[in-house]
């Protein structure tokens, strides 16, 4: 079986956030056929969307795995049901939302996942932590996401200390 690289955006609003992305880091590092192998700083965000609701903590995970794409969903949604995420409104307030960034050079456009993540490119809170993790990093289709990061408003964007 072939590994894959995968990088995850993790995110929380809800009932203390930034333990809710601590936790939920050390769970993807348990899931099956998947180890990981860095995340960036924490970061506090002001939210996207919706104003009426509380800053986000935001992350981002990059792991190795030998789970498909559809199969590394399934996971991470599996990980939101036990943080008893609730989908209430569509960019509305969550105590975890996880996002699959990017999965190896991969371009996918399948009823229940696009990849790259179609935000991506545009959010200060996932580009910021990506480039962290991997500063030379290259979309699929080639351009060079350091290039694009310059365009993005970081306002109310700001890491978080290590916890104690
Ligand atoms: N889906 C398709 N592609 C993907 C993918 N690459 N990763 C499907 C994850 N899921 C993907 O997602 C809806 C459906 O998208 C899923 O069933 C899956 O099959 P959802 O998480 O249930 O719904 P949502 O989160 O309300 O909508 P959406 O569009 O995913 O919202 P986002 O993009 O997750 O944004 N502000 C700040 N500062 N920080 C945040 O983290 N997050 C959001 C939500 C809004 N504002 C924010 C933040
Ligand atoms: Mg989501």
């Amino acid at each position: 079986m072939k590994s894959h690289r995968a990088w995850i955006g993790l995110g929380s609003n809800l009932d203390d956030p930034r333990q809710h992305i601590e936790q939920a880091l050390e769970e993807i590092d348990c899931l099956p056929l998947t180890c990981r192998l860095n995340a960036s700083r924490c970061y506090a965000s002001r939210p996207l969307g919706p104003q009426d609701q509380p800053d986000f903590i935001n992350a981002v995970a990059l792991i190795d795995t030998l789970l498909s794409p559809l199969a590394l969903l399934d996971q991470l949604q599996a990980l939101e049901q036990r943080h008893r995420r609730v989908r209430a409104r569509h960019w509305g307030p969550r105590t975890l939302d996880l996002d699959l960034l990017l999965f190896d050079d991969s371009v996918l456009d399948l009823p229940r996942l696009s990849v790259p993540h179609p935000e991506l490119t545009r959010r200060a809170f996932v580009v910021v932590p990506l480039l962290e993790l991997t500063p030379e990093l290259m979309l699929p289709d080639g351009r060079h996401l350091m290039g694009l990061a310059d365009t993005l408003d970081t306002t109310g964007l700001a890491p978080l200390l290590p916890p104690a």
